[in-house]
């Protein structure tokens, strides 16, 4: 089994963040930062399915282990992605058990899955391929998003499903899809949160979830989240640059001194 599945499954705490810049040197900049993995973003930022593969490569430079979130639910998508070399997936708005098994199916090869084999960069272009396959069901992560009202409702048979490593909450999606955005609707969201938390944990699995900031990591770890993807390389460098330039501004007040 690979670190990155087994540190997963056993609930160790991981720290990882969106890649969302479609450009290597972004990912390098990032795999050096002391992530534990990192999330190429497929389903919401400008990366195209050729780009995903150079994406990986980078990381993988830096020994990092690179997960995507595909676009959707769709077996191609995800067999592209693995076949490109990817650590594991993230699939995203899962809300019936019969989506997650669908995942389950898509992502592992026989006799779990019906995954189809193929010469891809993952198989060393079609030397490695019984190699790959060995090891392929025992190495890649799988997780899923929950973050809809159906898969909230859903949610102790969405986490039965057997072959799932992972389930990811999605704040974002599930505040608007339960009526609980924004300040008001932070004690429905978080009572959401820490429902499907239990629920997922008492089922054996391992829970991630999103988080724009490092403020809360510490509560929701103390609840049982495991796995944290940190806001992303854009609201990196977004928040720090504004930070620099604020930073840089006050500095510059020295400059009254030579104005006179
Ligand atoms: C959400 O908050 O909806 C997400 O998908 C976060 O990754
Ligand atoms: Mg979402």
């Amino acid at each position: 089994m690979s670190d990155f599945r087994r540190n997963c499954i056993e609930r160790k705490l991981l720290v990882g963040t969106f890649a969302a810049i479609p450009h290597p040197v972004a990912i390098e900049v990032t795999a050096a930062s002391g992530v534990d993995f990192l999330c190429i973003d497929w389903e919401h930022s400008q990366i195209s399915r050729e780009r995903i593969e150079d994406l990986i490569r980078a990381a993988d430079v830096h020994h990092v282990p690179a997960m995507v979130r595909v676009p959707g639910h769709a077996a191609e998508d995800i067999a592209a992605v693995l076949d490109a070399g990817a650590a594991g997936v993230l699939v995203p708005r899962v809300s019936t058990a019969e989506q997650a098994r669908a995942a389950v199916k898509a992502t592992r090869y026989p006799p779990l899955g019906v995954r189809g084999v193929g010469p891809g960069r993952a198989a060393a272009y079609g030397y490695r391929i019984p190699d790959y396959l060995a090891k392929a069901n025992a190495e890649l992560v799988l997780a899923i998003q929950v973050e809809t009202a159906e898969g909230l409702a859903n949610i102790a048979d969405i986490a039965a499903v057997e072959g799932i490593d992972l389930i990811f909450i999605g704040p974002g999606d599930l505040s608007v899809s339960i009526g609980a955005m924004g300040p008001a609707g932070k004690d429905k969201l978080d009572a959401a949160i820490r429902t499907i938390t239990k629920t997922v944990l008492s089922a054996g699995r391992a829970v991630g979830i999103f988080r724009p900031t490092p403020d809360d990591i510490a509560a929701w770890s103390q609840a049982g989240i495991s796995f944290f993807i940190l806001a992303s390389d854009t609201m990196f460098l977004g928040a720090s640059m504004a930070a620099g330039v604020i930073d840089a501004k006050k500095s510059g007040g020295g400059l009254e001194a030579w104005e006179k």
